[in-house]
């Protein structure tokens, strides 16, 4: 019996925790939810996340939502090379993790909402959206300058965090080309192979 469950379907949201269990190599069960089809309000899965929302996890009992939360608790929790080295950069895995919501996804939704959930729906929300978007790639690629990875030279948890967010970036086939930096270590995140996860 696994102890880790995964909820959510790995075009949703939970591509993000499925790739960081891929990386971690853990034993663990799938239950692929696809969230607006109804299975993410179904009394059971309520009982897990009372918000109705994939990913979540039960972990021998320990249950938790929120994609960034649950992948920096498992990369603390099993600690195989992808959790910071020392308190500073706990700190900023922390703190990329929190950007990857408040400025990335923020960014990137209305886009991808336009484009993919419901075509067509909300042209304004996407034209005030882009220059958004351009301003926080722009971000990254500053904090990029001088490193291959968030923390410097090694892939670790804050990467996985932001890349997995920014994968929607590639999704919708947003112009990478002002940004190198972005461009070349997000083609290394997304092409690990615990990144493939369907
Ligand atoms: N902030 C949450 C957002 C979770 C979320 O909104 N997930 C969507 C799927 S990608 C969802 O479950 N929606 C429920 C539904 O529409 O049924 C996280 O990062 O985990």
């Amino acid at each position: 019996m696994n102890a880790l469950t995964i909820y959510g379907a790995p075009q949703s949201r939970a591509f993000r925790t499925l790739w960081m269990a891929k990386e971690l190599g853990l034993d663990f069960k799938n239950e692929p939810l696809s969230p607006r089809s109804g299975e993410t309000r179904k009394p059971e899965f309520l009982a897990i996340n009372p918000n109705g929302h994939v990913p979540a996890i039960d972990d021998g009992g320990v249950r938790l939502c929120e994609s960034m939360a649950i992948n920096l608790y498992l990369a603390r929790k099993h600690d195989k090379g992808l959790w910071p080295k020392n308190v500073a950069d706990e700190g900023r895995a922390f703190m990329w993790s929190l950007w990857a919501i408040t400025e990335a996804e923020a960014a990137l939704l209305p886009v991808l909402i336009n484009r993919f959930v419901r075509p067509g729906s909300d042209a304004e929300g996407e034209a005030k959206a882009l220059p958004k978007i351009d301003a926080m790639l722009k971000i990254l690629d500053q904090a990029l300058a001088g490193k291959d990875y968030l923390l410097g030279g090694s892939f670790s948890v804050a990467d996985l965090n932001v890349a997995s967010v920014l994968s929607w970036a590639k999704l919708l086939k947003i112009d990478l080309k002002e940004v190198p930096k972005v461009d070349a270590w997000l083609g290394r995140c997304l092409g690990r192979p615990a990144a493939k996860v369907s």
